[in-house]
């Protein structure tokens, strides 16, 4: 018999063609079109009194379960405690993070009420699979209000090393809540191995059972890598009808033959937008001869942009971009087209398709789906090249692009430069290695490989 899954993330994201942008929900929605099951969370909607309200509906062959929100708790669960702390910690900014208990407090009973509103739909032979940094208790709290379920969880960002996981004053209890899974998955063998010395610091080197298993308090709590991957035929089909579309002809039409480099990411100090700036305006003063015959395309739509960290970055990034345009633009050439907005998927592999040079360049990234949806997008016949940080998890699998230092201006106009001109036989040698990689792990084995451990786990008693 096959078992239900049931995904839970605090957004749900229910197919419809503008989808909203976000790795977590591109993977999710993956694993749900190929296994069916339900996805439960958020729905986007906040309530201000009474009893916030549930649905269930339908989409290609999965159901999805989402609840409204008590606006109040919000607040400081999703702003202040995850995206506030958890985020910034995660991603190595001690210095913009703080903490403050009321945001803590807000966690908790957050999970409290997802895992409330969870146990009425769980059966008995569901496996859970929770995603990311917003549910680390959950397991615990489901637990204690009876479930017997498989419960797995994975993170979508990187997990800390114990120095700076130790800056959070509760990072016991996460992690105490973290070892309450059967499962516990990672991106990288580096957010694995720091995840294990920080529970062997709290737990005693006893617990570091075996490579892939922890003991503790006589449980046992699997551990593995599981680096995310997208569906590889899909893009190439994305790619193929959006390069031939309107949007993506007029945007082409526009270049008159200049050289493209794409940048796509959600607006996050995390993804080095504003390092990519810099580099690109070292480019162009170092390499005169380029002035005029290359532009920056930046695609970058709003996120949290209630908070103020983000609010920052984008105010720093508009006034950075007219900068350089100022400096360096000409009558007909703008260096940089900076874009505020969200756009489809598939105009988005379209841009990639025709971009010469990929600049993936976060300061600090769990994966970075953009650097694996550039290849997979490309024409192997003339493929563009990526221009990758060695600071996303990508990196450890995508040997074969040009990697960077997004701290290092020099280096990183020199990789564009490098990209721009590399000849056609080492682009087409490049990309056959990462479109081999990018086929071997895609989106299926992801989903495929965890929700396998997931199985393998016999219900507790
Ligand atoms: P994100 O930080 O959201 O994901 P990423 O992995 O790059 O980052 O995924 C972004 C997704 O959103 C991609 O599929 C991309 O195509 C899409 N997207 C980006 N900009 C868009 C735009 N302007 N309009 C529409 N769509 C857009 C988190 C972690 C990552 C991890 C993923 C998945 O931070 O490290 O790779 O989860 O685990």
């Amino acid at each position: 018999m096959t078992r239900r899954l049931v995904s839970v993330s605090n957004r749900v994201s229910i197919p419809r063609k503008q989808a909203a942008p976000g790795g977590l929900a591109v993977g999710v929605l993956a694993a749900m079109k190929a296994r069916g099951g339900l996805w439960f969370g958020w729905s986007g909607e906040l309530t201000d009194e009474g009893e916030p309200g549930m649905e269930v509906v339908r989409r290609h062959g999965a159901s999805f379960a989402v609840t409204d929100f008590p606006r109040e708790l919000f607040e400081r669960y999703y702003y202040g405690f995850s995206n506030g702390m958890l985020w910034p910690l995660f991603h190595y900014f001690v210095e913009t993070f703080h903490y403050d208990e009321p945001s803590w407090d807000a966690y908790l009973e957050a999970n409290r009420f997802y895992a409330d509103r969870l146990t009425r739909v769980l059966e008995a032979d569901d496996l859970v699979w929770v995603h990311d940094y917003h549910l680390i208790p959950l397991a615990r709290l489901l637990r204690e209000r009876g479930a017997r379920q498989p419960i797995g969880f994975f993170l979508h960002i990187p997990f800390p090393h114990h120095e700076v996981l130790r800056c959070l004053p509760v990072h016991e209890q996460l992690l105490a809540d973290l070892c309450a899974f059967d499962v516990v998955g990672f991106q990288t063998d580096n957010d694995l191995r720091c995840f294990r010395d920080a529970v062997a610091r709290l737990c005693g080197e006893a617990c570091l059972a075996g490579p892939d298993e922890l003991r503790v308090d006589g449980r046992i709590v699997r551990t593995g890598v599981y680096p995310i991957g997208v569906d590889v035929d899909a893009i190439v089909g994305e790619s193929d009808r959006s390069s031939q579309g309107e949007m993506v002809r007029r945007m082409v039409a526009s270049l008159t033959d200049r050289k493209l480099v794409l940048g796509v990411d959600r607006l996050d100090y995390s993804k080095g937008l504003v390092e990519r700036f810099n580099a690109f305006d070292r480019f162009l003063q170092d390499h005169p001869e380029r002035r005029g015959r290359v532009s920056l395309m930046q695609v970058a739509p709003l996120s949290r942009a209630d908070m103020r960290a983000y609010s920052a970055i984008r105010e720093q990034l508009e006034q950075l971009s007219g900068r350089i345009n100022g400096r360096h633009a000409e009558a007909d050439w703008v260096p940089i087209r900076y874009l505020n907005r969200n756009f489809a998927h598939e105009s988005l592999m379209g841009f990639m398709r025709v971009a010469d040079v990929g600049l993936v360049t976060p300061v600090r990234d769990g994966m970075n789906l953009v650097a694996k949806e550039f290849i997979a997008s490309q024409d192997p016949a003339d493929p563009g090249v990526l221009v990758l940080s060695r600071l996303a998890g990508a990196a450890c699998e995508l040997g074969e692009a040009v990697l960077v230092n997004p701290y290092d201006t020099h280096g990183m106009a020199e990789a564009i430069e490098q990209a721009i001109a590399m000849p056609v036989q080492e682009r087409r040698r490049r990309h056959e290695g990462l479109l081999d990689v990018l086929r071997r792990n895609d989106i299926h084995a992801w989903h495929g490989k965890f929700v396998a451990t997931l199985e393998s786990v016999a219900s507790p008693e």
